[in-house]
């Protein structure tokens, strides 16, 4: 064995036969196995063996440098992170993919082949999950001291079967035959109370304290996954909780006389982090997801406040400037009152101290406006699980009654809406407002977002709280997202521009003068052709499908949710289907109509939608009429490396929102990045991508922001479009009959009803015409190969702006105020 395989040398000098040693030595040290009995699965464990001695040595230096520097840290709170596989994300940082391919090759294994044994990490359901998880990439690039905290789901978002067209969810057990990357940390134990009551006593000098006797505790066992930053250098880690049972069963609470029933609502500890719920945007209002919320925000609290205490002991006055918490989304909300709880009621601050504490230390993301999406927890369920926190809710709800009254006095109205608890035949405690006011920034997702947040979401929180409202656009990691996914467009560019563009993506811009060079253009688009061969030869394994390379790559990949309209991108290809029937020389350049969407298990019209798809499918793809002018793939189970294979191969980007829906969306700026030209609404980071692409560059159709509430201010009548377009109406009709689900007629009419019926909430009949030319002008444009590439690189070229580092460069000056921490090597 090569000696220095078993040492911390750096990285960067690992060569081929060191790192061919290190997983040799892991076959035989961790796997007890060897390289003739070794199967695929355990050359991925050994290589990521060998891997993760880098890692951990990284995360040591980090570690201790930022403990020695006392660095000032942002905690990224998230109910989700949706990593995706690791292996090839480590390898890629680390500078060490090449080495360890050669290294593999020569033992006679394929890195590509073992990469695809990784589990997705599916610890989130879409954007929200995966914005977590490109932040903390982007974090550790920028030497930035962060930490992730979150849920150790043992399940996380189901997998996606499709059984005679319908979706099937399986549970996902992405640690089945262990994960290689996860450090458990029983040294970091955190206890967590649940229900129980409250008792008021007096303290000296008459001051009222309030303990809490808990009807139960959990127990948060920390599992840390090491986060490498590119070019190795700082490696943070994600801390995720798992629930357990505590040792401790809590006399007290048994003593203190028949709380029995205390007991009896005792939530089994294990279930806290069992499943992640599959909900995108939708909130369930279940109590074990409260729960899961406030185990999550109260273990990671307590880790923080554990770390700060060992610098600085109780002196609580140098907290804020150690510490800024980020709330994604309202899932973590629960935070506030609990760090409230903490300095109050252990710590003994007065009340405005900690209330100052609270508000320097929180900053909340919003990622929606949808109303269905808008976190709301009864009154009576919070009682329940966590009565002390009832208790502050409501004392930060009367100061902050006084303050409205203060700003317009005796206005009660004002006081009903912007109050943290909504009163009706149920109280409800609103986890926005509670999130804005114990926040000290507010941010959207996207320019148009943000504009609306302030406009409509929460206007009067922007009187009342004038800059604390502002925007931070989305990004991604250029890192996984072009130089891991699509290695081969990655060479090019690097020969093209330089290698320094992961880490400087506006460097981009350097492709643009040659989007015009017609050698640049054909090596541009052999990649992208090749690419499509590699998704047609996944289409085939797949769905024993096969389409043609030639034809346009058109692909829709998101949840699957009627505001984002895969329904419309449907209606559009019966549409096409139906012009071809009737007329069989209908000029259209051959396409390929791609899905990749999960719905959530109870979205019945988003499960009727994917059902559509796969039928409409069927009978298209085995209709010789047709004549292979277009095929309708929908691509099972949906899942960040599947992505990764989609992404590259794309021509068109379908990102066909409502106006004013999508927040931001984050696949829009994967797809242009990989030289997909997006056909698209004015919505959420649409908008931008535009600006930086150029009108010439982007196909926009549809009704704007103002043009939807006009008409829905109007009177919006989908029957009007439906008796109007003849299309229109000979598709929805088509829907009804059995044509595409023979012996079953009105299988999908309830897409039909809810377009008609039920008023077309996302008005897709109001956009449709005008998604069918901006589909005509898609077409002749890709007619002119030229054209088509130039538009293609400058998509490539124009998305400096959408690197995760932009974002988080963003944040670090107008929120979190940090500054880099470099780790020696
Ligand atoms: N988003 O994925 C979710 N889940 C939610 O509950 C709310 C919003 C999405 O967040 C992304 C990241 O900010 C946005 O790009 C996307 O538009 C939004 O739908």
């Amino acid at each position: 064995m090569n000696a220095k395989a078993n040492n911390t040398q750096s990285p960067a000098k690992i060569d081929k036969s060191d790192f061919k040693a290190a997983v040799v030595k892991h076959l035989h040290c961790t796997l007890g196995t060897d390289e003739n009995k070794a199967n695929n699965h355990a050359w991925w464990k050994a290589t990521c063996a060998a891997m993760q001695e880098h890692v951990l040595e990284g995360l040591r230096k980090t570690q201790k440098t930022h403990y020695l520097n006392d660095t000032r840290a942002v905690h990224y709170f998230s109910a989700e992170f949706l990593m995706g596989r690791l292996l090839s994300n480590n390898l890629q940082n680390f500078g060490l993919f090449e080495v360890a391919s050669g290294a593999l090759k020569e033992l006679g294994v394929e890195l590509t082949d073992i990469m695809e044994q990784e589990p997705d990490m599916a610890l989130g359901n879409g954007g929200l999950g995966r914005l977590a998880a490109c932040f903390i990439d982007s974090l550790a690039t920028m030497e930035l001291p962060a930490i992730g905290y979150g849920i150790h789901y043992e399940h996380g978002l189901f997998r996606q079967e499709i059984k005679s067209g319908a979706q099937i969810e399986r549970p996902d057990s992405w640690r089945d035959y262990g994960n290689p990357w996860e450090i458990c940390r029983p040294e970091s134990i955190q206890e967590v109370s649940l229900f129980g009551y409250v008792e008021t006593k007096y303290g000296e000098n008459g001051r009222v304290l309030k303990e809490w006797h808990p009807g139960s505790i959990v127990k948060g066992v920390p599992w840390d996954i090491p986060v490498v930053g590119y070019e190795g250098k700082t490696v943070n880690v994600l801390r995720l909780w798992q629930s357990e049972a505590s040792d401790y069963f809590n006399w007290d609470v048994f003593n203190a006389g028949g709380y029995v029933d205390a007991q009896r609502e005792n939530v089994q500890a294990e279930t806290i982090s069992k499943v992640l719920y599959p909900n995108d945007e939708t909130e369930a209002g279940k109590e074990l997801r409260l729960i899961q919320q406030y185990f999550f925000c109260s273990c990671s609290l307590k880790d923080i406040i554990r770390r700060y205490k060992r610098a600085h002991g109780d002196d609580w006055s140098r907290f804020a400037d150690q510490v800024v918490i980020q709330l994604n989304d309202t899932h973590p909300a629960i935070a506030i009152p609990e760090l409230m709880r903490i300095l109050v009621d252990r710590a003994e601050l007065d009340w405005d101290q900690a209330w100052g504490i609270c508000t320097q230390v929180f900053a909340y993301t919003n990622h929606t406006l949808l109303p269905e999406a808008l976190e709301k927890w009864p009154a009576r369920m919070i009682e329940k699980i966590l009565p002390r926190h009832l208790e502050i809710i409501y004392e930060i709800n009367h100061r902050f009654m006084a303050e409205v009254d203060k700003k317009w006095p005796g206005d009660n109205a004002m006081k009903a809406k912007l109050s943290i608890i909504e009163e009706g035949h149920e109280k409800m405690v609103r986890m926005g407002h509670l999130s804005v006011i114990g926040s000290f920034a507010v941010n959207g997702v996207a320019e148009m977002h943000s504009r609306l947040v302030k406009s409509s979401l929460f206007p009067e929180f922007d009187e009342l709280y004038p800059g604390k409202l502002t925007n931070v656009t989305n990004g991604i990691t250029p890192r996984r997202w072009l130089k891991a996914c699509n290695p081969s467009l990655s060479k090019l560019i690097d020969k093209k521009i330089g290698v320094d563009w992961p880490k400087d993506l506006y460097k981009l811009e350097g492709l643009a003068k040659f989007a015009s060079n017609k050698t640049f253009q054909k090596q541009f688009m052999k990649v992208k052709l090749e690419n499509k061969e590699l998704l047609a030869e996944e289409i085939r394994q797949s769905l024993d499908l096969e389409v043609d390379v030639n034809a346009i790559f058109d692909v829709q990949i998101k949840r699957l949710h009627e505001y984002k309209r895969q329904h419309l991108n449907l209606l559009h290809i019966m549409a096409l289907y139906r012009r071809i029937l009737e007329n069989p020389d209908y000029d259209m350049h051959p396409r390929v109509f791609i899905f990749g969407a999960k719905a959530a298990p109870g979205y019945k019209l988003a499960k009727d939608i994917i059902y559509a798809i796969n039928k409409v499918a069927d009978k298209i793809n085995n209709d010789p009429r047709v004549n292979n002018k277009i095929k309708v793939v929908f691509l099972p189970n949906y899942r960040v490396s599947l992505a990764e294979k989609m992404i590259p191969a794309s021509d068109v980007s379908e990102q066909i929102s409502t106006a004013g829906k999508e927040a931001s969306g984050t696949g829009n700026m994967k797809l242009a990045l990989n030289g997909a030209v997006t056909i698209g609404t004015l919505d959420g980071a649409n908008v931008e991508i535009a600006e930086e692409v150029g009108d010439d560059n982007i196909f926009i159709f549809g009704l704007t922001v103002e043009e939807v509430n006009e008409l829905k201010a109007k009177g919006y009548n989908p029957l009007d479009y439906y008796y109007k377009d003849p299309e229109i109406k000979a598709v929805l009709d088509w829907l009804e009959t059995d044509y595409f689900t023979p012996g079953k007629p009105g299988a999908l009419v309830s897409i039909k009803q809810s377009l008609l019926d039920h008023g077309d909430p996302y008005m897709v009949l109001a956009d449709y015409r005008s998604y069918s030319d901006a589909q005509i002008a898609v077409d002749e444009a890709y007619r002119d190969k030229e054209r088509w590439a130039e538009m293609a690189i400058i998509n490539t070229a124009k998305m400096g702006k959408f690197t995760s580092d932009r974002s988080i460069k963003d944040y670090v000056d107008r929120i979190w105020k940090l500054s880099p921490c470099k780790i020696e090597n």
